[in-house]
């Protein structure tokens, strides 16, 4: 090495030192940016997927270069219904998380994985943003060391098959292997319905409808759409069996760590990214049984009336109403 060349490389190092002193001293630089890491099941094209896009962008406007919003679509950072826990260990600060999610913790809130219970998106979102909602949230704080931030509507549940069959009541979905998500209180769900429940993560329904390991799955119209789960059915009954919703929730390690104006901040990011997702969630699901007919799928509507019967007797008589909060069904059935 000539004399040069050594200091040239001792130049580099004074001055990369330089930098660095800099680095820590600039108020706002990357380094003192509070990371938010968002972790989803969602895929790219579906509306509570993109509303993240709007959560991140509404940070980067309100707060200039105070949050990093990363953004995992796909369950590539954590597995379908693992992200309560991930967030409970500090290793993820946000997520979308279901009902069933919070009924594993909390039994007693497992009433909000019945079917024909919430009636419909506006019933959903003033169940949750009253006084039900605040003492669920407020529980869910306790046990789950997560803050929920809003609700977000997904949609209305139907029933998409692989292959046409007449569907009018439950009896007929005897034997149909039905992908459900794992968890129990989804299976329940599953069997309420007639069908025989299959456990399966959302990424696998794709593989496992085109491929024939099961013979129908259930979801809300516009994730049917999105994950083009009607390239490989023929079938949709419309049995509208669950107004389901995902929680936006933040670790409370990384909410007690922000200040109140970034609280206020974050909250304003979800209030508009929940109000794009449920905007354009529900115009979609309103034009979607028009869109799928013209892809060649047969759109059937069962005897509802039958369906809500039978699931809500099931649940009636099960172990879980028997933990239900006292009265919570009547309440909830009084929102209007
Ligand atoms: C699904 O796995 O069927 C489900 O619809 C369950 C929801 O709780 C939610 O996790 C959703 O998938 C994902 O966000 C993918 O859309």
């Amino acid at each position: 090495m000539t004399d040069s060349t050594i200091s040239s490389i001792r130049r580099r190092a004074i001055l990369g030192g330089v930098a660095a002193l800099g680095a820590s001293a600039l108020p706002g630089f990357a380094q003192t940016k509070t990371v938010l890491r968002i972790s989803t099941p969602a895929v790219p094209d579906d509306w509570h997927g993109k509303m993240w896009t709007v959560f991140k962008e509404s940070l980067d406007k309100s707060a200039p270069g105070e949050f990093d919003v990363q953004i995992n679509l796909n369950a590539s950072l954590f597995k379908q219904g693992t992200e309560p826990a991930a967030m409970a260990r500090g290793n993820l600060e946000l997520a979308a998380i279901s009902a069933q999610d919070i009924a594993k913790i909390l039994p007693e809130y497992g009433v909000f994985t019945a079917g024909y219970l919430i009636r419909d998106p506006d019933h959903q979102q003033k169940v949750f943003n009253g006084p039900i909602g605040a003492e669920m949230y407020k529980a869910v704080a306790e046990k789950m060391d997560v803050q929920i931030l809003g609700i977000g509507y997904l949609g209305s549940r139907q029933v998409n098959l692989r292959e046409v069959k007449p569907v009018k009541t439950p009896a007929d979905l005897k034997g149909v292997k039905l992908r459900m998500p794992g968890s129990k209180e989804w299976l329940f769900l599953g069997e309420a319905l007639g069908a025989t429940p299959t456990p399966l993560a959302f990424g696998e329904v794709y593989l496992g409808l085109k491929t024939g390991t099961i013979d129908g799955q259930d979801n809300p119209l516009p994730s049917v759409r999105a994950a083009k789960f009607y390239e490989v059915t023929k079938q949709i009954v419309m049995t509208s069996h669950l107004t389901d919703g995902i929680f936006i929730a933040i670790s409370t390690k990384s909410w007690n760590a922000m200040n109140a104006a970034q609280k206020q901040k974050v909250t304003a990011a979800t209030q508009a990214a929940v109000a794009y997702n449920n905007e354009n969630r529900i115009k979609e699901e309103a034009q979607l049984v028009d869109f799928f007919k013209k892809e060649g799928l047969t759109v059937t509507t069962p005897d509802v009336d039958a369906f809500r019967k039978t699931v809500q007797a099931a649940y009636q008589n099960s172990e879980y109403a028997k933990i239900w909060p006292k009265g919570l069904v009547d309440r909830v059935n009084a929102v209007k």
